[in-house]
Parts: C-alpha cells; sequence; structure tokens
C-alpha cells in the first residue's frame, strides 16, 4: 500500500492543498497497491508520536508526505531533510519548535524517492514540477525528517519522500482581496501568488506515484 499524508489549513488560511489532495488520491489503486490518504493536524508534537505510529501499523511500501508551500509555483519533490527546525509560524497547539526535528538524530537524510523519474514523468504529461534541496524549517521538514528516520531504523526497504504543492487558485484569489483590504502591501511585494488548479496538482501526483511505484515493484 502506499502512504498519502497532507496538512490541515495553517497560519490562518481556509483551505491546504495537500489536505485536498490526500483525500482525493484516498482509495486510488497504483500497479498493484491502494493509496491510503491520511490528513494530519499542523501540530509537531502530534506529528512525532502519530506517524511513526501509523507506518508501524500501515507498513507501506512507499511514503508520499505533501504540504503547501505558499508562492510555490509547480509541484516541488523535496530531495532532503535537515535535523533542524525553526518554525516562524507556531503550530495549531502555539508550539514553535526551534532546534533539533529529533534529540541525537543524524544532521540529514536524503528522500528516498526516485525524484528523477517522478520529475520525468509528471513534465511529460505536461505538468510543471521541479526539485528542492529545502523543505524549510516547519513542519514539512520535521515530517520528512521523522519519516526518513523512522524509515531508516524500522522499514529499510521503505521509499519515503515529499512533496510540496502550490496554492489553490481560490487562496490566492482570497488572498488578493485580504491584501486590498489590509493597505498596508504593496501587490508587488509579495512573490506569493502562484497557483496551480487541484485536478492538475491530483494527475501530477497519481503520474508520480506511478512512476516511484514502477520502481518499488509494486
Ligand atoms: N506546509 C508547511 C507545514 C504544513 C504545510 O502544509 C510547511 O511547508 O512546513
Amino acid at each position: 500500500m502506499i502512504l498519502v499524508t497532507g496538512f490541515q489549513g495553517y497560519g490562518g488560511r481556509s483551505a491546504n492543498p495537500s489536505e485536498r489532495v490526500a483525500r482525493a488520491l484516498d482509495g486510488v489503486r497504483i500497479g498493484g497497491a491502494m493509496v491510503r490518504g491520511h490528513v494530519l493536524p499542523v501540530d509537531f508534537h502530534a506529528m512525532r508520536r502519530d506517524l511513526p505510529a501509523l507506518i508501524d501499523a500501515l507498513r507501506p511500501q512507499l511514503i508520499v508526505s505533501l504540504g503547501l508551500w505558499p508562492g510555490e509555483a509547480m509541484l516541488r519533490i523535496e530531495r532532503m531533510a535537515a535535523n533542524w527546525s525553526w518554525f516562524e509560524l507556531p503550530d495549531a497547539k502555539g508550539h514553535r519548535q526551534n532546534g533539533r526535528v529529533i534529540d541525537g538524530g543524524p544532521d540529514g537524510y536524503l528522500s528516498s524517492l526516485p525524484a528523477d523519474m517522478m520529475q520525468a514523468a509528471i513534465r511529460a504529461a505536461g505538468l510543471p514540477c521541479r526539485q528542492s534541496g529545502s523543505a524549510g524549517t516547519y513542519l514539512c521538514n520535521a515530517t520528512l525528517y521523522t519519516v526518513l528516520h523512522h524509515c531508516a531504523s524500522a522499514h529499510p526497504g521503505t521509499q519515503a519522500g515529499f512533496i510540496h504543492l502550490p496554492y489553490l487558485p481560490a487562496q490566492v484569489a482570497e488572498l488578493l482581496d485580504q491584501i486590498a483590504h489590509e493597505g498596508t502591501t504593496e501587490m508587488h511585494q509579495r512573490a506569493d501568488f502562484a497557483s496551480m488548479h487541484l485536478d492538475d496538482m491530483v494527475t501530477g501526483l497519481r503520474i508520480g506515484l506511478e512512476a516511484a511505484g514502477s520502481v518499488a515493484d509494486l
């Protein structure tokens, strides 16, 4: 089975595309495997506690976690996770993790997804996709680190990684209204207005999972 995780909304945003995509992919069949979509709260301690337990319970062959990266213009496959958090925003419980994701863990992990293949397949379908060398210092990086750390010790055969998503178009429309209403920032000061339609995100993810699944031999 394939585990796809998404996050609830955070930072005052009405929605999180990663939640919508994880729900849309739940129950989809990729190769011989079924996708299980799971939505996590934006809560550092809950993620650290619940995600390894979920992986132990489901024993997926492939894990792709998803999150929003405001301003990103395309599907963005993360290549690495750092054992460092610097939460600019408090999480849903008001916690700001500033320091290690896991005390005593290695400084970093590389994603075990076949990122080049996934990127090529997604682009061949006419959808924009790139790779990135940093998942940031907020909960998405902590999530990727936690998954890779857990798989390294408990599930060494599991392929795991993270894909950041752009805003949904409706979120940018809302943001534009909000900025105009506040009247404190000029449009040209902002660089976070890129968006992608939900259907394109879901199609891109499905194609990426098919490419990864062919390597994982699902
Ligand atoms: N994006 C945040 C955390 C939750 C989400 O969807 C991040 O990039 O860390």
